[in-house]
């Protein structure tokens, strides 16, 4: 039994203790009977309190019915225990908060990558010193426990773990916030390796039961789908219900403790009964099934569109549920819903959530009798939208023919929405869509004429020359005749080009580029509800996530709307928890910050990790920093141990990539860079071999299930550490690891053992990433380019202990032209792809496509700039190992990462969407 959660079907589990120590507790049997556990335990004053270690006795007989405590019951018991605090944090909250009634935020997202409660919960709680004594008594300790819990992995990656630290910062600066999305019922896929290759397993994470949530039965809203329109009246003929589960979100070192709903959906009628009479089972449970599909997965979907109507349909399902929650509550205390923005403000977490727009606009007027003007503008207060890539296949895009199929009126108000936005460009100040249009007409008429200067000369020069070659009168005229002709059809076809282009509408073409509907670039006739282009028009603030980023999103994806309002456009750089991605995954690191600072304030105010800088010139400090860093490798080694079977040595440098598996992230590129120095070491001398710094390059990531590139990076990963790992002349010199099922688990054991970690994606396309945030905070190195969060990481360390590399994102279109000519490669990276190409790593047909899409001009076309990059990268790795040598510069440096980047704190983030886009005030209780 105790085992069916670390292997069972769950694939790989998350790192735990090994088996032998997940025993029946050695207190042996640990259930008193009932009439000893109802006795009270009193208290110093007297008053009846129940000691913690009796409550997990209560909760294992009764609720778990556990007679034998192993480990996984034990997790169980203190789980359901603090979930009884929880609540009871919950409850006051909220009451303050309905008592109080200040606006609130509600954080719209699609996927929220919690990873496992029971150490942050215990910690923000303060209660762990209670919980470690409770567990002595079964013989156990928290960190025994810890491992038992699965991880709630309901989103993809850095989007969806954004959202979960924006939870913790929320509560705990006291701001009235929920977040609402979705309760799947299998989170993210588990990846395990098979043959070497990626497979998808399902993630049954609810199989054991979920401490840590509360279902609310008596919160439930109608959701419909498909129907018909009559006028503008919407009959669905779809409908499921959305149930809420309510996980409480404990603040650190405060009573706040917020909450994250989220919505199940069921079928309004189980089992219909008549029609299983009839024998019709099918039909009998046709609308539970139709329901379950709703909330079932999560989709695997990094940032790549899937175009199926059950994804919008999952997203208009938590959007409507949680709107709908969000209005009846406001109407609790409130009558006139045009206050509503006063109250309440929507955050959209990316495109998913946008049919928000959309949805509001519904609710206030098909239910609530608003007139279309006085719910536009009660909408455009209430939403403001993230946008979190510049990738153009996951800014979400969909089929008019679906919205309309699947959401009719939606469709209207949709068509509605942007009839009205287009009318109001037009007359926007200045005659702007006039103005531009005319300036357009001017830019095609200058290059009209252009053309036909430049035909114009060269048609002279070829008269000129046919003149000259003609040697009789004859010949002459003709060539004059000739000259003269095609003079008169230039003009003819420069006059025809006039007339097309009266006849062309400038302005529209301009309306065209604002339009929320478009056409499909690659499908003409298709059109498009551009999900990015509805959330900029119905939002009051857009923003980005690093300031990169952000300006690129204002340069590139969407200027026109910059143009007519600047003011929109904001930047909020990304930021992390330091308490999960610091004090509690590193609490060595955190006791000897602490220790430093003679505070643990920093917690709460990462500003004062400044206060570390000083200790960077300390020797002594310098090596209890690495003794710590020691003991996280050692960590990690030993869970590599398990996992994969591999042993490394704590000696080497820790090199880290992990992240999902992305071409722009440029895995392949890491990849192709371990393959030449393993090759070079393979060909030293051994006096040479002395001089190698030794390293452990380790991977992490999933690729998602139907990207054909990324699985075949997985593979090439795999298939390097088993052929270096198992090459016994290169030992400890060089180790690569590919650790599956990468999640927040892995992640809190990977990222403080990392000495450097690296961020390499094409400069311009990684928004911001948050690990770098996470590694840097943990002292390790970053080898990056000028990308994301990149530049803004670099500006608080000092761009002198970065390594940065690769060319900047104002290059990348150039390159890009310029690549179809490309012949100029390294010749260290020609020598280890060929090595790929000739199969020293297996699999080389499997390979082919991989190596052509950076390798052949003609069947791919590097898009990603890898080979572009790469004798840069390789200069960069090797500054990394001059460094690495002098261990007291590296410790002194690695003291800076943690010192240096406050900054990244989720507190910081929060603070600011709170001020300058929220207008949300802390409620905090006395
Ligand atoms: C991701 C970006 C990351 C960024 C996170 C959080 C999506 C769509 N975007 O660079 O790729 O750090 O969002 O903002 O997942």
């Amino acid at each position: 039994m105790q085992l069916a959660l670390a292997s069972g079907r769950c694939g790989l589990p998350a790192p735990r203790r090994p088996a032998a120590s997940r025993r029946p507790s050695a207190r042996g049997p640990v259930v008193p009977s009932v009439l000893e556990i109802n006795k009270p335990a009193s208290t110093a004053n007297g008053s009846r309190k129940l000691d913690l270690a009796d409550e997990m006795t209560q909760l294992l007989k009764y609720r778990l019915a556990a007679p034998n405590a192993d480990t996984d019951k034990l997790y169980q018991s203190v789980a359901w225990s603090v979930h009884n605090r929880l609540v009871d944090a919950f409850d006051k909250t909220q009451e303050h908060w309905k008592k109080e009634d200040p606006k609130h935020v509600y954080y719209l997202s699609a996927e929220f990558l919690m990873g496992r409660t029971l150490t942050n919960a215990v910690h923000n709680m303060g209660l762990q010193g209670e919980y470690a004594q409770a567990l002595k008594q079964f013989g156990e300790t928290l960190e025994g426990v810890h491992g038992a819990e699965t991880d709630a992995a309901l989103g993809n990656g850095g989007l969806g773990r954004l959202a979960a630290c924006f939870l913790d910062s929320m509560a705990t600066l006291d701001l009235p916030g929920w977040g609402y999305g979705i309760r799947y019922r299998y989170g993210m896929f588990k990846q395990a390796i098979k043959d070497g290759l990626q497979v998808e397993l399902p993630d049954y994470w609810l199989d054991n039961g979920n401490p840590w949530e509360i279902r609310r039965p008596e919160t439930r809203f109608k959701v419909g789908f498909y129907g018909k329109l009559d006028g503008d009246k919407w009959v669905p003929d779809e409908e499921v219900i959305a149930e809420a589960y309510d996980v409480p979100i404990p603040g650190y070192g405060t009573k706040t403790c917020s909450n994250l709903r989220l919505w199940d959906a069921l079928p309004l009628v189980e089992l219909d009964l008549d029609a299983f009479n009839a024998g019709q089972y099918e039909k009998a449970v046709e609308q539970k099934r139709k329901a379950d599909d709703i909330a079932a997965v999560l989709y695997p979907n990094d940032a790549t569109e899937y175009g199926k109507e059950l994804r919008l349909k999952q997203q208009f399902f938590f959007v409507s549920a949680s709107l709908q929650d969000t209005i009846a509550r406001y109407l609790e205390k409130h009558s006139d819903l045009a206050g509503l923005p006063d109250k309440a403000c929507f955050q959209m977490n990316d495109t998913h959530p946008t049919i928000a727009v959309a949805e509001l606009m519904r609710l206030l007027i098909d239910v609530h009798g608003l007139p279309f003007d006085k719910a536009w503008a009660i909408t455009t207060k209430s939403l403001a939208y993230t946008n979190h890539t510049v990738m153009p296949e996951a800014l979400e895009k969909w089929p008019v023919a679906v919205m309309q199929k699947l959401l009719p009126r939606h469709m209207q108000l949709i068509e509605q929405i942007n009839d009205a936005w287009l009318a109001s460009v037009k007359v926007q100040p200045r005659d702007h869509a006039a103005s531009k249009g005319a300036k357009l007409q001017a830019a095609k008429k200058a290059e009209r004429e252009a053309a036909a200067a430049a035909a114009k000369e060269e048609r002279a020069k070829a008269a000129a020359a046919a003149l000259e070659a003609a040697t009789t009168p004859e010949a002459k005229a003709a060539a004059e005749a000739a000259a003269k002709q095609a003079e008169e059809e230039a003009a003819a076809v420069l006059k025809a080009l006039e007339e097309e282009d009266a006849k062309v509408d400038y302005v529209s073409e301009v309306l065209k580029s604002y339009s929320v509907i478009q056409e499909n670039q690659w499908n003409k006739g298709e059109m498009l509800v551009n999900m990015a282009y509805l959330a900029v028009v119905g939002s009051f603030a857009v923003n980005g996530v690093a300031a990169i980023h952000s300006e690129i999103i204002k340069t590139d994806i969407f200027p026109q709307f910059v143009e007519l309002t600047p003011e929109k456009f904001q930047n909020k750089t990304n930021g992390v928890t330091l308490r999960r991605w610091l004090a509690y995954c590193n609490p060595e690191l955190s006791a000897l910050i602490t220790e430093a600072l003679g505070t643990d304030a920093w917690v709460k105010d990462a500003t004062l990790l400044a206060g570390l800088k000083p200790f960077a010139e300390d020797a002594a400090f310098r090596k209890r920093w690495r003794d710590v860093k020691f003991a996280k490798k050692a960590a990690l080694a030993k869970h590599i141990k398990e996992v994969t079977g591999y042993e490394v040595s704590t000696q080497p440098m820790f090199d880290v990539q992990v992240k999902r598996i992305h071409e722009y992230k440029r895995q392949f590129m890491n990849a192709i860079s371990i393959i030449y120095r393993y090759k070079k070491i393979k060909e030293m001398s051994p006096e040479e071999r002395k001089k190698v710094v030794p390293r452990v390059c380790i991977f992490g990531g999933k690729a998602a299930s139907a990207y054909y590139m990324a699985k075949k990076i997985v593979a090439l990963l795999v298939a390097i550490a088993a052929k270096v790992n198992n090459d016994p002349e290169v030992g400890d010199l060089l180790k690569v690891v590919f650790l599956p099922n990468y999640n927040v688990s892995e992640a809190e054991v990977i990222i403080p053992a990392a000495e450097l970690s690296q961020h390499i994606s094409t400069a311009g396309t990684e928004a911001s990433g948050t690990s770098n945030m996470k590694f840097a905070l943990n002292g390790s190195f970053i080898i990056g380019t000028m990308d994301g969060a990149n530049i803004e990481i670099g500006e608080n360390t000092g761009f002198e202990n970065l390594f940065i590399f690769g060319v900047k994102a104002e290059e990348i279109n150039r390159l890009r032209e310029e690549r179809k000519d490309f012949k100029d490669y390294d010749p260290r990276w020609t020598e280890a792809l060929e090595w790929v190409k000739a199969g020293a790593f297996g699999r080389a047909d499997y390979f082919d496509d991989l190596v052509a899409s950076v390798n052949d001009m003609t069947r791919g076309n590097d898009w990603f700039l890898l080979a572009n990059d790469f004798a840069s990268y390789m200069d960069a790795q090797d500054e990394v190992d001059k460094l690495y040598q002098d261990q007291e510069e590296w410790t002194r440096r690695s003291i800076l990462y943690t010192a240096g980047n406050g900054f990244f704190s989720s507190d910081r983030t929060i603070d600011q969407y709170a001020k300058e886009i929220w207008n949300v005030q802390a409620c905090r209780q006395a």
